[in-house]
């Protein structure tokens, strides 16, 4: 409990920061956005692993103030980004404990006013879809966000339970491949033929498929000859500074 208490304050002492990571679009090679991932750099202990603090503060009921804090910098640093490109899409991750918080699509929408931004810009991408289980509340949830325009993603799609039938039941506009099958494909047929599957289902699903883990370019062209969308990986970027990131898309447009 120590560790959470510490983590609210971060946040007001500003220890917690956004860290992004650029995705790139398979037909016209640039990149399309960025993945929004909470960093915390303790003054003492130094940088503490997000999967660490994101579990504790999902266990004990405080992922609301970290998810609103992503939320609030990745669409001020989105909308600052829209200015000179357009097109350009920001992900936060949203954990499916946060999708029992009734007043969670009215702070979405009311962001988005306030920094003027599309919400068709903004993905969430749910993790932990093992917790919606048998929840109609959640997918109430999921359809709320979607009329507001926010696009939802299927995060570490092919890991935990049931994943067909949440791919039945949840209207996401996209999934992302988990990493754990897209870093053998190269070598590894089964993974490859996941891969390649779950493109084809994605796909006749009227999904966009993203690919995560991509750390080489024997990879990311392996994707490209099997028609997946986008990718996100060490071999397109690592988590990166808003201002690494800001540079990154100005020598890319
Ligand atoms: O960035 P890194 O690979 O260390 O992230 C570890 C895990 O923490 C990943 O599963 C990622 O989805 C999760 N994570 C990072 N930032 C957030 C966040 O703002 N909210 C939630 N719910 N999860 C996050
Ligand atoms: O669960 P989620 O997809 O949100 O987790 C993203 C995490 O994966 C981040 O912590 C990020 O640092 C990590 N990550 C992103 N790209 C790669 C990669 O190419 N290789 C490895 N090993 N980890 C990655
Ligand atoms: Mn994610
Ligand atoms: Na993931």
């Amino acid at each position: 409990l120590s560790m959470l208490s510490q983590l609210d304050e971060a946040i007001d002492r500003n220890e917690v920061w956004v860290a992004y990571q650029p995705k790139l679009d398979l037909a016209t090679r640039r990149i399309i956005g960025a993945e929004a991932l909470a960093r915390w750099t303790h003054p003492e202990k130094g940088p503490i692993a997000a999967s660490e603090f994101v579990a504790a503060a999902e266990q004990h009921g405080r992922i609301g103030k970290l998810t609103d804090f992503v939320l609030e910098k990745a669409i001020a640093s989105a909308a600052a980004i829209n200015k000179r490109a357009a097109d350009f899409e920001i992900a936060v991750n949203l954990s499916a404990r946060l999708l029992g918080d009734k007043g969670f699509p009215l702070r979405v929408s009311a962001l988005l006013a306030r920094h003027g931004m599309s919400p068709n810009l903004l993905t969430l991408e749910l993790t932990e879809t093992a917790a919606l289980s048998g929840s109609g509340e959640g997918i109430e949830m999921i359809s709320r966000l979607r009329e507001l325009g926010v696009r939802i993603s299927i995060d570490d799609y092919g890991t935990g339970l049931s994943t067909l039938e949440y791919l039945k039941k949840i209207p996401a506009n996209e999934i992302k491949i988990d990493q754990s099958f897209v870093k053998g494909m190269v070598d590894n047929r089964s993974d490859r033929v996941m891969v390649q599957s779950t493109i084809g289902l994605a796909h006749s699903l009227d999904r966009k498929v993203v690919a995560e883990g991509v750390e080489d370019h024997e990879t990311l062209d392996l994707l490209i000859e099997m028609g997946c969308d986008v990718a996100q990986g060490f071999a397109v970027g690592r988590p990166m500074s808003i201002d690494s990131l800001t540079k990154r898309i100005s020598s890319d447009r």
